[in-house]
């Protein structure tokens, strides 16, 4: 991409900034408090403004905001020169596929919480209220603040009762990819976590034209059951921003882009996140900012618990890339609730009782479903098998939108668990997707079968 072209990216991109994300009226009223998810055609960042026109008296920011999808940003007001934020903890009933809805406990409404944006420098007043069944407090993950406000029970306040309000109030003095999450092991497993992006006052060298944030989690959700197990140490269900693939929503590059991706997780485990197709550098951790002469190209990169990792590519090839978590047992669901019973067993295991059991499946699955891939006929009399024959699951329409158009038949039999794909795209097609966000959401409801 030439100079002048990543220019007009990146004014547009201010300018799309100016009139939905960071006028705070504007914003209020666009993103409703409880954290729905954005309007199609309103995410802040990415949006383009037909024919490329510029008005200079919006306000310029020094830096792209940061897109969570499947998650919505937490707006503000202002009070002075005090960035206010209204953040309640409370349950959340979040569908992590189309066919699963669990009892999380998230804050406004959403699981993760909805994303913090706010500006180096920027005096922050957050305004809590705890709506959970229980005690709990909001930690500052990484942030350098006074003591009275790092949120740990007991030791830095007294724990926020049931119904009550506690109000922290702090200056950003750092930039970087922060967190906010109860200080209650227990809390966190049941989702209680949310981005606090900081973003530079001085832009970061080179600059990039997307910048996409992901929340790591795992559930132990037992058969028959809605609420997770937190003292489990199996997980069943793994998601990005609260849900799992094919439910994930595909982030869009522009061909010739560069792009940032900010990758947190609070869970049990390790994830080793692998793009493929590009090769990344790590730019910054939960700490801040990682200097140029530390950046070494990879394609997989270990995000430990409590960690941040922020990765930058050069969105060079055309195609669609999985992103996804390289466990194993992460790019999948086990499902197991659905299926009574395990499919893949290390003892025999005929077709005949794995077709049984993808029939229990299907009478469970309130939408039509396809198992796309072929198997030999021999195939039950092979040691091991089945493995991942049976468990795709091609649902394309079922969960179709903006950012799923144009993907092959199928697509959705190939996702699973902790999984997304970034959609590195030439113009015309980038275009064709941005106008169907623009185009608003009403298009697309009629075809969920829910
Ligand atoms: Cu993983």
């Amino acid at each position: 991409m030439s100079e002048s072209r990543r220019a007009f990216f990146y004014d547009a991109a201010i300018l799309g900034a100016g009139l939905f994300g960071w006028g705070k009226d504007l914003q209020a009223r666009r993103y409703g408090i409880r954290g729905e998810p954005r309007a199609p055609g309103t995410e802040r960042g990415n949006t383009l403004v037909a024919g490329g026109e510029k008005k200079s008296a919006q306000p310029r920011m020094s830096s792209l905001p940061v897109l969570t999808p499947d998650v919505a940003d937490l707006p503000h007001e202002m009070d002075g020169g005090v960035k206010v934020f209204h953040l309640a903890g409370e349950p959340v009933k979040r569908k992590i596929a189309p066919f699963k809805t669990i009892d999380a406990w998230g804050y406004n409404g959403s699981c993760p919480g909805p994303t913090i944006q706010v500006q180096q420098g920027d005096r922050v007043r957050v305004v809590f209220e705890n709506r959970l069944p229980e005690s709990t407090s909001l930690h500052w993950h990484g942030l350098e603040i006074p003591i009275e406000q790092d949120g740990v029970p007991y030791i830095s306040q007294k724990p926020v009762a049931p119904g009550e309000k506690y109000v922290y109030e702090f200056t950003v003095h750092q930039e970087g990819t922060f967190f906010y999450h109860a200080h209650s092991a227990m809390q966190e497993m049941m989702g209680q976590i949310g981005f606090f992006v900081a973003h530079p006052a001085k832009d970061y060298q080179p600059r990039v034209d997307h910048d996409y944030g992901l929340i790591l989690q795992e559930w132990a959700v037992l058969p028959s059951n809605s609420v997770p197990n937190t003292a489990a140490m199996e997980f069943n269900w793994l998601t990005f921003n609260g849900v799992s693939a094919p439910m994930t929503t595909p982030l869009l590059a522009r061909l010739g882009s560069r792009v940032r991706l900010r990758i947190l997780n609070l869970g049990m485990d390790h994830h080793p996140v692998h793009l493929h197709g590009h090769q990344f550098v790590v730019t910054g951790t939960e700490g801040g900012r990682a200097p140029e002469s530390t950046w070494f190209p990879m394609n997989t990169v270990l995000i430990g618990v409590a960690q941040a990792r922020v990765v930058e590519f050069d969105a060079k090839y055309p195609g669609n890339w999985m992103i996804h978590c390289h466990l194993p047992h992460h790019m999948m669901n086990s499902m197991m609730d659905l299926l009574r019973d395990r499919q893949i067993q290390t003892t025999d295991q005929t077709e005949a009782k794995a077709l049984s059991q993808m029939e229990s499946l299907a009478k469970s699955v309130p939408f039509q479903h396809v198992h796309p891939s072929p198997i030999a006929s021999n195939a039950e009399s092979v040691p091991g098998f089945p493995q991942d024959a049976f468990t795709e699951m091609g649902m394309d329409e079922v969960v179709e939108k903006p950012e799923t158009y144009g993907l092959p038949k199928n697509w959705s039999a190939g996702m699973m668990g902790m999984m997304t794909m970034v959609r590195v795209l030439p113009d015309k097609e980038y275009d064709a997707i941005m106008s169907k966000k623009t185009a608003g959401p009403s298009a697309q409801e009629g075809r969920h079968h829910e």
